[in-house]
């Protein structure tokens, strides 16, 4: 039997963002954001207008029931809760001076609820949910003007919470805005329009805003830690062939460049070849090195997937949001993610050993079809078993990294309370410890019932972390 430790101050929590969880999508003067025009996620057109068919409009219903879900958050003993701020719920259409005030009431309701039973928040700026007034008419982050409004928005919510909140994300997953134009960086334009230069520009424009934002966090909250986030993916090479070996080093180079300049406040020189190599001349304002210096407090990634990479062309599998070369050794969700607790424990000695600063485990879970069943006494719950081994053994190597010496600040797992996928737009796809009662054709009770994970859970908290043995 094997044992793992956890520091005494571990965070220990779970995450959601707002446009996967909130619903009310036009209530209290909120705007419309992109996703209220995506009903099918990454996977078809967006719409017109929104439709009913999207289930995100409604989504799980947390804006009306967030006291009972922090509740039961509260009874689970998070020591944090990792949630975004619905950008269109403060400013509408993302390019006024003046913020909605409701907007900036419902978060203070969700921020004292927290606060009341001692829960941290750790709050994301943005998370895919980009105006879509700003999409519509500036094409999202190709324009340079969102620099603008993203920081007006920071400097609202910053202003407003800064003796509620601690711990913040600038933009979730960053490093997917070149994979998912229209989710990550609230691109209209299709994709296969796109060029190279577009997309870098694009990217270049959210690295200065996320540097802004810890610049202007630091000078409006000197107690705060602002954290980067990226979509972590550790990239082995699919044989021993150095070729292989090169071909995932660099696929990772492209993949992690986001979090060296967030890091260590400039380009890397690998990417400079890169770049030529692709035509690509990212355009910068004289005041952007300067800018681009203001590095994040802790690094933080959500890891979900490894992928395998090879010299030679071939398929590639399912995986968050950035698709792979399948890994022969890993077995697959039932969406066809590979599942790898050991590429966990990897990641995290790879970003410790290359930026040594605090890390942060945002997101990590197992989406599957779960099944509401009368348990013993009768009471309705989800015999999760398979949600239980996932999260226990991505836990047990959080705890072989710590081992490693690897400073780890916590861990929220993601969808800590069923809500909308983010790729697929399905709530069939569950990840939460808490069920709640809603299917793809929008029907059902809403209510909430607690899985065996919930319980499981709950203990692994109370222990900080001392029943996650492995045999
Ligand atoms: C990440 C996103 C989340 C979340 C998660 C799971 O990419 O940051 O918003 O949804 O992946 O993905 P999905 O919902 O597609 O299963």
């Amino acid at each position: 039997m094997e044992r793992v430790v956890f520091p005494e101050n571990f965070l220990w929590g779970g995450a959601v963002a707002a446009n996967q969880c909130e619903g009310a999508y036009n209530e209290d003067g909120k705007g419309l954001s992109i996703q209220d025009i995506m009903p099918k996620g990454i996977k078809g057109a967006p719409t017109e207008e929104p439709t009913a068919e999207n289930m995100k409009l409604v989504a799980v219903d947390f804006y009306h029931r967030y006291k009972e879900d922090i509740a039961m958050f509260a009874e689970m003993g998070f020591k944090v809760f990792r949630f975004s701020i619905a950008w269109s719920r403060i400013f509408p259409k993302g390019d006024e001076e003046k913020p909605n005030e409701k907007g900036l009431q419902f978060y203070d309701n969700v921020l004292d609820e927290c606060l009341k039973y001692g829960i941290e928040p750790l709050v994301t700026i943005s998370h895919y949910e980009t105006p879509l007034h700003l999409a519509r008419k500036y094409d999202g982050w190709r324009s340079r003007k969102l620099i603008d409004f993203y920081l007006t928005f920071c400097k609202v919510i910053f202003d407003r919470y800064k003796n509620k909140v601690k711990y913040w994300l600038t933009f979730n997953e960053i490093n997917s805005v070149l994979h998912q134009p229209l989710i990550s960086g609230g691109i209209l334009t299709p994709k296969e329009k796109l060029t190279q230069q577009d997309l870098y520009q694009a990217v270049h424009h959210e690295l200065v805003a996320s540097a802004g934002a810890v610049k202007l966090a630091h000078e409006m909250m000197p107690e705060s830690k602002v954290g980067c986030m990226i979509l972590a993916m550790p990239t082995y090479p699919l044989t021993p062939n150095p070729e292989d070996v090169l071909a995932a080093l660099k696929a990772e180079q492209k993949n992690y460049f986001f979090a060296d300049v967030q890091a260590r406040g400039k380009y890397p020189k690998y990417l400079d070849r890169y770049l030529a190599d692709e035509n690509v001349k990212i355009e910068m304002e004289p005041e952007d090195v300067e800018i681009l210096k203001n590095t994040v407090d802790f690094i933080s990634f959500s890891y979900y997937v490894s992928v395998c990479e090879s010299a030679k062309k071939m398929e590639e599998g399912e995986g968050n949001l950035i698709g792979g070369i399948p890994n022969p050794y890993l077995k697959a969700s039932e969406w066809g993610w590979q599942i790898d607790p050991i590429g966990l424990r990897i990641v995290l000695n790879q970003f410790y050993d290359r930026y040594q600063k605090p890390l942060f485990i945002v997101e990590n879970g197992l989406g599957a079809v779960d099944k509401l069943v009368k348990d013993e006494s009768g009471e309705w719950t989800v015999e999760d078993e398979y949600r239980i081994d996932y999260m226990k053994q991505h836990l047990f190597q959080v705890g072989k990294a710590i081992e490693d010496g690897v400073d780890v600040m916590g861990y929220t797992s993601w969808g800590c309370i069923d809500l909308v996928s983010a790729s697929t737009a399905e709530l069939k796809k569950r990840y939460g410890f808490i069920y709640v009662d809603r299917d793809d054709s929008g029907k059902g009770s809403l209510n909430r019932y607690r899985k065996k994970s919930f319980y499981w859970y709950r203990d692994v908290i109370r222990t900080n972390g001392n029943v996650l043995n492995i045999e």
